[in-house]
């Protein structure tokens, strides 16, 4: 049993959820809540280091099954370390990406059969799910042009691995993000994320107030 509130962010690339993952915290910090921001893969040392092997660059180093396994070992570490800690500290946990995230890239995308994800997250969560996940529905050509543009600005910062998989790989991802959120409507919220960064985070926090009461 958890006494804090676990709130995750999914979306294609480019969608905007690091943004709005640091606006919601700020948002809530400043309501006085207890917040801790952390992403996927990553959030702990451990899945930090599993984090570093995932977005190398060699497209191929790894089957889609075993790469599965690898953002499951990853979250299991964070959960671990991080994430589980800070819910039974009462603390709001806001999440870029979790295990939606597994099943949008790894299955949808790379074509992993369900019940390997299903099997996986059984053993991973020990039975955790988010008590909201906000899914940014934006198109992908569109996500990535964002992504792109931000690459151009900063020097020497290219596209990392999942970015360089293509078009139709993003489709399937955007699709299956859509299908998440449509098979859970009570856990999943999906939100128009093509609006400015403050219209998008408007909704979020109202989706918040609405979904998660004090
Ligand atoms: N992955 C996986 O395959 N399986 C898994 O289980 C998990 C992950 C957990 C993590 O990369 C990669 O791992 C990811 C999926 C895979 N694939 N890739 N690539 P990451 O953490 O480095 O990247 P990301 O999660 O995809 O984040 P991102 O590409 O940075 O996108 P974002 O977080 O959704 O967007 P952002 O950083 O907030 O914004 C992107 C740009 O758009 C930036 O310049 C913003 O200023 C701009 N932006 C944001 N919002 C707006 C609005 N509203 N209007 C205009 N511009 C905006």
């Amino acid at each position: 049993m958890t006494a804090g509130r676990f709130i995750t962010l999914e979306g294609g690339e480019g969608a905007g959820k690091s943004t709005q993952a640091r606006l919601l915290a700020a948002a809530l910090a400043a309501a006085g809540l207890p917040v801790l921001r952390t992403r996927e893969p990553g959030g702990s040392p451990g899945a930090e280091a599993i984090r570093a092997l995932l977005l190398g660059n060699a497209v191929a180093r790894w089957d889609g099954v075993a790469e599965c396994m690898l953002h499951f070992a990853a979250r299991r570490e964070h959960l671990a370390a991080t994430i589980r800690p800070a819910l039974e500290a009462g603390m709001w946990v806001v999440c870029d990406r979790f295990a939606d995230s597994t099943l949008a890239y790894q299955c949808h995308g790379q074509g992993v059969p369900r019940r390997l994800w299903d099997g996986l997250a059984e053993l991973a969560l020990d039975g955790l799910r988010p008590d909201l996940t906000l899914v940014l529905d934006i198109a992908p050509e569109r996500g990535l042009a964002r992504v792109l543009e931000r690459a151009g600005q900063a020097a020497g910062a290219g596209p990392d691995r999942y970015e360089t998989m293509g078009l139709a790989f993003h489709q399937r991802i955007h699709a299956g993000f859509r299908a998440i959120a449509a098979a859970e409507p009570e856990r999943c919220l999906l939100l128009d994320a093509t609006g400015t960064e403050a219209a998008v985070a408007a909704a979020i926090l109202g989706a918040v107030r609405t979904r998660l009461p004090r």
